[in-house]
Protein backbone atom coordinates (compact mmCIF):
# COMPACT_ATOMS: atom_id res chain seq x y z
CA UNK A 1 0.00 0.00 0.00
CA UNK A 2 1.25 3.51 -0.69
CA UNK A 3 1.76 5.90 2.11
CA UNK A 4 -0.65 8.77 1.58
CA UNK A 5 0.06 10.58 4.25
CA UNK A 6 -0.40 14.09 4.57
CA UNK A 7 3.11 16.36 4.74
CA UNK A 8 3.61 17.44 8.68
CA UNK A 9 5.14 21.23 7.62
CA UNK A 10 2.56 23.45 8.20
CA UNK A 11 1.99 25.23 5.32
CA UNK A 12 2.83 28.73 7.06
CA UNK A 13 6.65 27.36 6.80
CA UNK A 14 8.42 29.76 4.45
CA UNK A 15 10.10 27.88 1.47
CA UNK A 16 13.40 27.07 1.77
CA UNK A 17 16.14 28.24 -0.19
CA UNK A 18 19.29 27.17 0.01
CA UNK A 19 23.09 25.99 -0.66
CA UNK A 20 24.53 22.77 0.08
CA UNK A 21 27.96 21.12 0.72
CA UNK A 22 29.20 18.18 2.53
CA UNK A 23 31.88 17.48 5.31
CA UNK A 24 34.69 15.49 3.19
CA UNK A 25 34.32 18.19 0.56
CA UNK A 26 34.38 20.82 2.29
CA UNK A 27 36.12 20.94 5.99
CA UNK A 28 39.85 20.26 5.63
CA UNK A 29 41.41 19.86 9.12
CA UNK A 30 41.41 16.17 9.27
CA UNK A 31 43.84 16.25 12.03
CA UNK A 32 42.00 18.55 13.96
CA UNK A 33 39.88 17.87 17.08
CA UNK A 34 40.69 14.35 17.02
CA UNK A 35 38.90 13.57 14.16
CA UNK A 36 39.26 9.71 13.15
CA UNK A 37 39.71 8.68 9.98
CA UNK A 38 37.70 7.84 7.19
CA UNK A 39 37.37 5.47 3.81
CA UNK A 40 38.38 9.15 2.14
CA UNK A 41 41.61 9.57 3.64
CA UNK A 42 42.48 6.34 2.43
CA UNK A 43 41.55 6.27 -0.90
CA UNK A 44 42.95 10.04 -1.28
CA UNK A 45 45.71 10.82 1.15
CA UNK A 46 47.25 6.78 1.34
CA UNK A 47 46.16 5.31 -2.15
CA UNK A 48 46.37 8.81 -4.35
CA UNK A 49 43.05 7.65 -6.31
CA UNK A 50 42.17 10.74 -7.31
CA UNK A 51 46.04 11.76 -8.51
CA UNK A 52 49.07 12.46 -6.53
CA UNK A 53 48.67 15.15 -3.86
CA UNK A 54 45.00 15.77 -4.02
CA UNK A 55 43.56 15.28 -0.71
CA UNK A 56 40.94 16.66 1.55
CA UNK A 57 43.41 17.71 3.98
CA UNK A 58 42.60 20.97 3.45
CA UNK A 59 39.86 21.13 0.81
CA UNK A 60 38.20 24.79 1.45
CA UNK A 61 39.49 25.08 4.78
CA UNK A 62 35.59 25.31 5.90
CA UNK A 63 36.18 23.21 9.43
CA UNK A 64 38.06 26.71 10.66
CA UNK A 65 35.51 29.42 12.33
CA UNK A 66 37.54 32.30 10.79
CA UNK A 67 36.87 31.16 7.37
CA UNK A 68 33.64 29.67 7.20
CA UNK A 69 32.10 33.16 9.03
CA UNK A 70 33.01 35.06 6.31
CA UNK A 71 31.42 32.40 4.21
CA UNK A 72 28.31 32.86 5.97
CA UNK A 73 28.53 36.22 5.42
CA UNK A 74 28.35 35.88 1.72
CA UNK A 75 25.23 33.59 1.75
CA UNK A 76 23.14 35.57 4.09
CA UNK A 77 23.59 38.52 1.44
CA UNK A 78 22.17 36.21 -1.10
CA UNK A 79 18.80 35.32 1.17
CA UNK A 80 19.59 31.46 1.72
CA UNK A 81 17.40 30.94 4.36
CA UNK A 82 18.86 27.21 4.46
CA UNK A 83 22.32 25.47 4.64
CA UNK A 84 22.52 22.04 4.16
CA UNK A 85 26.24 20.74 5.39
CA UNK A 86 27.11 17.35 6.71
CA UNK A 87 28.93 16.19 10.11
CA UNK A 88 31.58 13.69 9.70
CA UNK A 89 31.25 10.35 11.44
CA UNK A 90 34.59 10.04 12.51
CA UNK A 91 34.79 13.22 14.03
CA UNK A 92 31.68 12.35 16.00
CA UNK A 93 32.93 8.99 17.15
CA UNK A 94 36.48 8.64 15.92
CA UNK A 95 36.73 5.42 15.81
CA UNK A 96 33.09 4.94 14.27
CA UNK A 97 31.10 2.97 17.39
CA UNK A 98 33.00 4.13 20.78
CA UNK A 99 33.68 7.50 22.54
CA UNK A 100 31.91 10.74 21.73
CA UNK A 101 34.05 13.39 20.96
CA UNK A 102 33.16 16.23 22.73
CA UNK A 103 35.46 18.77 20.58
CA UNK A 104 33.49 17.65 17.48
CA UNK A 105 30.02 18.34 19.44
CA UNK A 106 31.17 21.92 20.16
CA UNK A 107 32.47 22.87 16.94
CA UNK A 108 29.28 21.75 14.96
CA UNK A 109 27.01 23.33 17.89
CA UNK A 110 29.33 26.52 17.28
CA UNK A 111 28.14 26.58 13.36
CA UNK A 112 24.96 25.80 13.84
CA UNK A 113 24.89 28.46 16.32
CA UNK A 114 26.45 30.72 13.56
CA UNK A 115 23.88 29.78 11.12
CA UNK A 116 21.52 30.51 12.72
CA UNK A 117 22.52 33.98 14.04
CA UNK A 118 22.73 34.92 10.23
CA UNK A 119 18.76 33.73 10.01
CA UNK A 120 19.93 30.42 8.11
CA UNK A 121 18.37 27.36 8.79
CA UNK A 122 20.73 23.90 9.32
CA UNK A 123 19.69 21.28 7.54
CA UNK A 124 21.41 18.90 8.86
CA UNK A 125 22.91 15.62 6.90
CA UNK A 126 24.39 12.80 8.89
CA UNK A 127 26.13 10.63 6.10
CA UNK A 128 27.43 11.70 3.00
CA UNK A 129 29.79 9.30 2.32
CA UNK A 130 32.73 9.32 5.19
CA UNK A 131 32.41 5.90 6.50
CA UNK A 132 34.73 5.72 9.42
CA UNK A 133 38.02 3.74 8.40
CA UNK A 134 37.54 0.95 10.66
CA UNK A 135 33.87 0.17 9.63
CA UNK A 136 34.57 0.96 6.25
CA UNK A 137 37.33 -2.29 6.63
CA UNK A 138 34.26 -4.16 8.64
CA UNK A 139 32.56 -4.28 5.28
CA UNK A 140 31.03 -1.28 5.43
CA UNK A 141 26.81 -0.90 4.00
CA UNK A 142 27.56 -4.59 2.51
CA UNK A 143 27.36 -5.98 6.26
CA UNK A 144 24.10 -5.92 7.89
CA UNK A 145 25.63 -4.78 11.35
CA UNK A 146 26.10 -1.21 9.36
CA UNK A 147 22.40 -0.35 10.26
CA UNK A 148 23.68 -0.78 14.48
CA UNK A 149 26.46 1.11 13.64
CA UNK A 150 24.55 3.96 11.97
CA UNK A 151 21.73 4.18 14.55
CA UNK A 152 24.02 4.30 17.41
CA UNK A 153 25.72 7.18 15.48
CA UNK A 154 22.38 8.61 14.35
CA UNK A 155 20.99 8.41 18.50
CA UNK A 156 24.76 10.72 19.04
CA UNK A 157 23.80 13.18 17.02
CA UNK A 158 19.82 13.49 17.79
CA UNK A 159 20.77 13.68 21.82
CA UNK A 160 23.31 16.57 20.89
CA UNK A 161 21.75 18.38 18.28
CA UNK A 162 18.08 18.07 18.20
CA UNK A 163 17.31 20.95 20.12
CA UNK A 164 18.86 23.13 17.50
CA UNK A 165 18.05 21.24 14.28
CA UNK A 166 14.64 20.73 13.01
CA UNK A 167 15.89 19.06 9.61
CA UNK A 168 17.73 15.87 9.11
CA UNK A 169 19.15 14.10 6.02
CA UNK A 170 20.07 10.85 7.02
CA UNK A 171 21.86 9.61 4.71
CA UNK A 172 22.63 10.82 1.06
CA UNK A 173 22.63 9.26 -2.61
CA UNK A 174 23.47 5.66 -1.79
CA UNK A 175 23.70 4.67 -5.60
CA UNK A 176 26.52 7.06 -6.26
CA UNK A 177 28.56 6.33 -2.67
CA UNK A 178 28.18 2.62 -3.85
CA UNK A 179 29.41 3.57 -7.52
CA UNK A 180 32.79 5.20 -5.73
CA UNK A 181 33.00 2.33 -3.54
CA UNK A 182 33.05 0.02 -6.48
CA UNK A 183 35.50 2.49 -8.98
CA UNK A 184 37.74 2.86 -5.66
CA UNK A 185 38.32 -1.15 -4.92
CA UNK A 186 38.66 -1.84 -8.89
CA UNK A 187 41.73 0.78 -9.48
CA UNK A 188 43.11 -0.27 -5.40
CA UNK A 189 42.76 -3.65 -7.48
CA UNK A 190 45.14 -2.56 -10.79
CA UNK A 191 42.41 -1.51 -12.93
CA UNK A 192 41.49 1.29 -14.81
CA UNK A 193 38.22 2.04 -13.69
CA UNK A 194 35.91 4.73 -14.01
CA UNK A 195 32.88 5.84 -11.98
CA UNK A 196 29.69 4.37 -13.43
CA UNK A 197 26.36 5.11 -11.33
CA UNK A 198 24.36 2.58 -12.85
CA UNK A 199 25.61 -0.93 -11.23
CA UNK A 200 27.25 -3.40 -13.59
CA UNK A 201 25.46 -6.57 -13.72
CA UNK A 202 27.99 -7.94 -11.86
CA UNK A 203 27.85 -5.66 -8.83
CA UNK A 204 24.10 -5.59 -8.91
CA UNK A 205 23.46 -7.74 -6.01
CA UNK A 206 26.16 -6.30 -3.96
CA UNK A 207 24.57 -2.93 -4.86
CA UNK A 208 20.81 -4.27 -4.14
CA UNK A 209 22.14 -5.55 -0.47
CA UNK A 210 23.72 -2.36 0.76
CA UNK A 211 20.85 -0.37 -0.78
CA UNK A 212 18.81 -2.26 1.71
CA UNK A 213 21.02 -2.11 4.79
CA UNK A 214 21.49 2.11 4.26
CA UNK A 215 17.15 2.04 3.56
CA UNK A 216 16.85 -0.28 7.05
CA UNK A 217 19.57 1.74 8.80
CA UNK A 218 18.15 5.15 7.84
CA UNK A 219 14.20 3.46 9.13
CA UNK A 220 16.01 2.35 11.99
CA UNK A 221 17.68 5.57 12.89
CA UNK A 222 14.23 7.26 12.37
CA UNK A 223 12.09 5.15 14.91
CA UNK A 224 14.92 5.69 17.45
CA UNK A 225 14.93 9.66 16.53
CA UNK A 226 10.27 8.98 17.03
CA UNK A 227 10.88 6.77 20.06
CA UNK A 228 12.84 9.30 22.10
CA UNK A 229 10.10 12.09 21.14
CA UNK A 230 12.31 14.84 19.72
CA UNK A 231 10.87 17.29 17.33
CA UNK A 232 12.06 17.26 13.25
CA UNK A 233 11.73 16.23 10.22
CA UNK A 234 14.15 13.28 8.61
CA UNK A 235 14.52 12.07 5.00
CA UNK A 236 17.21 10.78 2.72
CA UNK A 237 18.54 12.04 -0.21
CA UNK A 238 18.20 10.17 -3.15
CA UNK A 239 19.74 11.08 -6.94
CA UNK A 240 16.96 10.33 -8.80
CA UNK A 241 17.34 10.19 -12.45
CA UNK A 242 14.58 9.45 -14.83
CA UNK A 243 16.03 7.16 -17.73
CA UNK A 244 15.62 7.79 -21.22
CA UNK A 245 15.62 6.12 -24.68
CA UNK A 246 15.88 7.85 -27.97
CA UNK A 247 13.05 8.50 -30.42
CA UNK A 248 12.82 4.70 -32.35
CA UNK A 249 13.85 2.90 -29.75
CA UNK A 250 13.37 -0.33 -29.98
CA UNK A 251 11.13 -2.56 -27.80
CA UNK A 252 14.33 -4.14 -26.02
CA UNK A 253 15.88 -0.72 -25.09
CA UNK A 254 12.89 0.52 -23.76
CA UNK A 255 12.60 -2.53 -21.30
CA UNK A 256 16.38 -1.69 -20.77
CA UNK A 257 15.36 1.67 -19.75
CA UNK A 258 12.77 0.33 -17.57
CA UNK A 259 14.93 -1.98 -15.98
CA UNK A 260 17.53 0.70 -15.07
CA UNK A 261 14.42 2.84 -13.85
CA UNK A 262 13.78 0.00 -11.58
CA UNK A 263 17.42 -0.26 -10.13
CA UNK A 264 17.94 3.33 -9.97
CA UNK A 265 14.56 5.01 -8.94
CA UNK A 266 11.96 2.45 -8.22
CA UNK A 267 14.56 0.46 -5.93
CA UNK A 268 14.36 3.34 -3.40
CA UNK A 269 10.77 4.93 -4.00
CA UNK A 270 9.07 1.95 -3.83
CA UNK A 271 10.78 0.20 -0.59
CA UNK A 272 10.23 4.20 0.61
CA UNK A 273 6.33 4.70 -0.47
CA UNK A 274 5.22 1.36 -1.22
CA UNK A 275 6.72 -0.96 1.12
CA UNK A 276 7.77 -3.49 -1.63
CA UNK A 277 10.75 -3.65 -3.81
CA UNK A 278 10.31 -3.84 -7.43
CA UNK A 279 9.29 -7.15 -8.89
CA UNK A 280 10.88 -6.89 -12.50
CA UNK A 281 14.11 -6.23 -10.50
CA UNK A 282 13.45 -8.83 -7.98
CA UNK A 283 13.03 -11.10 -10.97
CA UNK A 284 16.08 -10.26 -13.28
CA UNK A 285 17.96 -11.23 -10.20
CA UNK A 286 16.35 -14.37 -9.56
CA UNK A 287 16.94 -15.50 -13.50
CA UNK A 288 20.89 -14.51 -13.52
CA UNK A 289 20.62 -17.19 -10.52
CA UNK A 290 21.70 -14.86 -7.69
CA UNK A 291 20.80 -14.14 -4.57
CA UNK A 292 20.07 -10.72 -2.72
CA UNK A 293 20.35 -11.19 1.41
CA UNK A 294 17.20 -9.21 1.69
CA UNK A 295 14.57 -10.44 4.42
CA UNK A 296 10.71 -10.69 3.71
CA UNK A 297 9.68 -7.77 5.61
CA UNK A 298 12.74 -5.33 4.76
CA UNK A 299 10.84 -3.12 2.59
CA UNK A 300 7.48 -3.04 4.74
CA UNK A 301 9.65 -2.20 7.85
CA UNK A 302 11.54 0.81 5.54
CA UNK A 303 7.81 2.60 4.02
CA UNK A 304 6.90 1.84 8.04
CA UNK A 305 9.62 4.46 9.27
CA UNK A 306 6.88 6.98 8.07
CA UNK A 307 9.16 9.72 6.01
CA UNK A 308 8.72 13.50 6.59
CA UNK A 309 9.88 14.20 3.52
CA UNK A 310 11.71 13.16 0.50
CA UNK A 311 15.29 14.32 -0.45
CA UNK A 312 15.59 15.38 -4.09
CA UNK A 313 19.07 15.28 -5.71
CA UNK A 314 18.26 16.29 -9.03
CA UNK A 315 21.20 17.03 -12.45
CA UNK A 316 20.37 15.07 -14.75
CA UNK A 317 18.42 11.93 -17.06
CA UNK A 318 20.41 9.07 -17.80
CA UNK A 319 19.86 7.46 -21.87
CA UNK A 320 19.71 3.73 -22.21
CA UNK A 321 19.90 1.36 -24.89
CA UNK A 322 19.88 -2.39 -24.77
CA UNK A 323 23.62 -3.93 -24.57
CA UNK A 324 23.35 -6.26 -27.52
CA UNK A 325 26.23 -7.87 -25.95
CA UNK A 326 24.83 -8.55 -22.73
CA UNK A 327 25.17 -12.64 -21.50
CA UNK A 328 21.69 -12.52 -19.06
CA UNK A 329 18.28 -10.55 -18.57
CA UNK A 330 20.31 -7.33 -17.10
CA UNK A 331 20.67 -5.27 -20.05
CA UNK A 332 20.41 -1.49 -20.18
CA UNK A 333 23.57 0.51 -21.54
CA UNK A 334 23.99 3.88 -20.29
CA UNK A 335 25.26 6.07 -23.52
CA UNK A 336 25.11 9.84 -24.28
CA UNK A 337 23.36 10.44 -28.23
CA UNK A 338 25.85 12.37 -29.95
CA UNK A 339 25.96 16.15 -29.92
CA UNK A 340 23.52 16.28 -26.45
CA UNK A 341 24.54 19.28 -24.37
CA UNK A 342 25.65 18.17 -21.17
CA UNK A 343 27.47 19.17 -17.79
CA UNK A 344 29.79 17.26 -15.56
CA UNK A 345 27.12 15.06 -14.50
CA UNK A 346 25.08 14.63 -17.54
CA UNK A 347 22.59 15.95 -20.18
CA UNK A 348 20.99 19.21 -19.51
CA UNK A 349 17.44 18.85 -19.05
CA UNK A 350 15.18 20.66 -16.83
CA UNK A 351 12.22 19.44 -18.84
CA UNK A 352 13.07 15.92 -17.04
CA UNK A 353 13.33 18.03 -13.44
CA UNK A 354 9.71 18.86 -14.24
CA UNK A 355 9.30 14.82 -14.85
CA UNK A 356 10.52 13.81 -12.11
CA UNK A 357 8.68 16.09 -10.18
CA UNK A 358 5.15 15.21 -11.47
CA UNK A 359 5.93 11.69 -10.54
CA UNK A 360 6.55 12.08 -7.88
CA UNK A 361 3.01 13.46 -7.30
CA UNK A 362 1.63 10.64 -9.20
CA UNK A 363 2.90 7.70 -8.83
CA UNK A 364 4.37 8.29 -4.76
CA UNK A 365 1.12 9.76 -3.27
CA UNK A 366 2.73 13.74 -3.87
CA UNK A 367 5.33 13.24 -0.53
CA UNK A 368 6.95 16.60 0.84
CA UNK A 369 10.12 16.89 -1.27
CA UNK A 370 13.07 18.84 -0.53
CA UNK A 371 15.48 19.66 -3.18
CA UNK A 372 18.44 18.82 -1.31
CA UNK A 373 20.94 18.93 -4.44
CA UNK A 374 20.28 20.73 -8.01
CA UNK A 375 23.38 21.98 -9.73
CA UNK A 376 26.16 21.96 -12.36
CA UNK A 377 29.75 22.07 -13.32
CA UNK A 378 30.64 22.55 -17.04
CA UNK A 379 34.70 21.84 -18.33
CA UNK A 380 36.32 25.17 -17.96
CA UNK A 381 33.88 27.14 -17.19
CA UNK A 382 34.77 28.51 -14.28
CA UNK A 383 37.66 31.11 -15.20
CA UNK A 384 38.86 33.81 -13.16
CA UNK A 385 39.09 37.16 -15.14
CA UNK A 386 39.84 40.51 -14.12
CA UNK A 387 38.48 39.31 -10.63
CA UNK A 388 35.16 37.88 -11.89
CA UNK A 389 33.95 34.74 -12.76
CA UNK A 390 30.96 34.57 -15.31
CA UNK A 391 29.81 31.30 -15.28
CA UNK A 392 27.10 31.40 -17.68
CA UNK A 393 25.66 28.17 -18.31
CA UNK A 394 25.52 27.37 -14.47
CA UNK A 395 23.66 30.23 -14.21
CA UNK A 396 21.50 29.25 -16.99
CA UNK A 397 20.94 25.88 -15.86
CA UNK A 398 19.91 27.02 -12.22
CA UNK A 399 17.23 29.73 -13.93
CA UNK A 400 16.02 26.56 -15.85
CA UNK A 401 15.98 24.37 -13.20
CA UNK A 402 14.04 26.58 -10.87
CA UNK A 403 11.84 27.68 -13.67
CA UNK A 404 10.91 23.59 -13.76
CA UNK A 405 10.42 23.23 -9.80
CA UNK A 406 8.02 26.08 -10.07
CA UNK A 407 6.03 25.06 -12.22
CA UNK A 408 5.79 21.53 -10.81
CA UNK A 409 4.92 23.14 -7.62
CA UNK A 410 1.94 25.59 -9.53
CA UNK A 411 0.79 21.83 -10.43
CA UNK A 412 0.54 20.72 -7.13
CA UNK A 413 4.03 19.17 -6.53
CA UNK A 414 4.69 19.55 -2.70
CA UNK A 415 8.31 21.22 -2.99
CA UNK A 416 8.81 23.04 0.25
CA UNK A 417 12.80 23.93 -0.72
CA UNK A 418 15.57 24.36 -3.08
CA UNK A 419 19.73 23.71 -2.40
CA UNK A 420 21.90 24.43 -4.87
CA UNK A 421 25.30 21.79 -5.37
CA UNK A 422 27.08 23.82 -4.05
CA UNK A 423 27.77 26.86 -2.32
CA UNK A 424 31.44 26.97 -3.14
CA UNK A 425 33.75 25.24 -5.60
CA UNK A 426 35.12 21.92 -3.60
CA UNK A 427 37.03 18.35 -3.94
CA UNK A 428 34.85 16.65 -6.08
CA UNK A 429 35.76 12.84 -5.06
CA UNK A 430 38.07 11.05 -7.32
CA UNK A 431 37.26 14.07 -9.78
CA UNK A 432 39.86 15.98 -7.47
CA UNK A 433 39.54 19.94 -7.66
CA UNK A 434 39.32 20.34 -11.12
CA UNK A 435 35.33 19.86 -11.46
CA UNK A 436 34.32 22.91 -10.12
CA UNK A 437 30.21 23.10 -8.96
CA UNK A 438 29.97 26.20 -6.56
CA UNK A 439 28.88 29.78 -7.24
CA UNK A 440 31.75 30.76 -4.62
CA UNK A 441 34.61 30.39 -6.91
CA UNK A 442 37.44 28.97 -4.34
CA UNK A 443 41.20 29.87 -4.87
CA UNK A 444 42.56 26.39 -3.28
CA UNK A 445 45.79 27.64 -3.03
CA UNK A 446 45.05 31.13 -1.01
CA UNK A 447 41.22 30.34 0.32
CA UNK A 448 40.14 33.63 -1.16
CA UNK A 449 36.22 33.61 -2.00
CA UNK A 450 34.87 35.13 -5.07
CA UNK A 451 31.18 34.86 -5.62
CA UNK A 452 30.24 33.99 -9.17
CA UNK A 453 28.13 35.44 -11.81
CA UNK A 454 25.75 32.54 -10.79
CA UNK A 455 25.26 33.55 -7.00
CA UNK A 456 24.00 37.05 -7.88
CA UNK A 457 21.45 35.82 -10.43
CA UNK A 458 20.46 33.05 -7.58
CA UNK A 459 20.56 36.35 -5.44
CA UNK A 460 17.71 37.69 -7.95
CA UNK A 461 15.75 34.02 -7.98
CA UNK A 462 15.31 34.01 -4.35
CA UNK A 463 13.95 37.59 -4.03
CA UNK A 464 11.29 36.50 -6.13
CA UNK A 465 12.31 38.46 -9.97
CA UNK A 466 11.96 37.51 -12.95
CA UNK A 467 14.68 36.17 -14.90
CA UNK A 468 15.35 34.03 -18.08
CA UNK A 469 18.18 32.22 -19.10
CA UNK A 470 18.44 35.33 -21.88
CA UNK A 471 19.36 37.34 -19.04
CA UNK A 472 22.37 35.11 -18.00
CA UNK A 473 24.39 35.84 -21.36
CA UNK A 474 27.12 38.36 -21.07
O1 LIG B 1 29.73 16.62 -5.24
C1 LIG B 1 28.68 15.73 -5.39
C2 LIG B 1 28.02 15.47 -4.05
O2 LIG B 1 28.92 15.00 -3.11
C3 LIG B 1 26.92 14.45 -4.21
N1 LIG B 1 26.02 14.79 -5.29
C4 LIG B 1 26.57 15.20 -6.56
C5 LIG B 1 27.62 16.27 -6.33
C6 LIG B 1 28.20 16.74 -7.69
O3 LIG B 1 28.68 15.68 -8.43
Amino acid sequence: MMSTSSPVTPASKPFLWGAASAAYQVEGGIYTDQRGRSVWDYYLDDLSLAGPGISGAIAINFYEREQYLQDIALLQQWGINSYRFSMAWSRILPDGLGVVNPAAIKHYRQFILDLKAAGIEPMLTLYHWDMPLALARAGGWSNRESIDWFTRYAEVVFANFADLVELFVLVNEPLVEHAFTMVANERIAGQASQLAILPAEHQLVSALNAFNHILLASAAAKRSFQAKGYQGRLGVALPLMPTLTLEGASEQDKVAARLADGVLNRWFLDALYKGSYPADVLAVVAQSGLELSIQPDDAATIQAAQWDYLGVNYYAPMFIRHRATAQGAYTPEVFLPEGTYAAFNGPVRPDQFLALLTRLQTEYGNPVVMITENGAGFPNEDQLVNGAVHDTQRSRYLVGHIQAMQQARAQGANVQGYHVWSSHDNLEWLSGYDSRFGMIYVDFDTQQRIPKQSASIYARLIKGETVTEADCNL
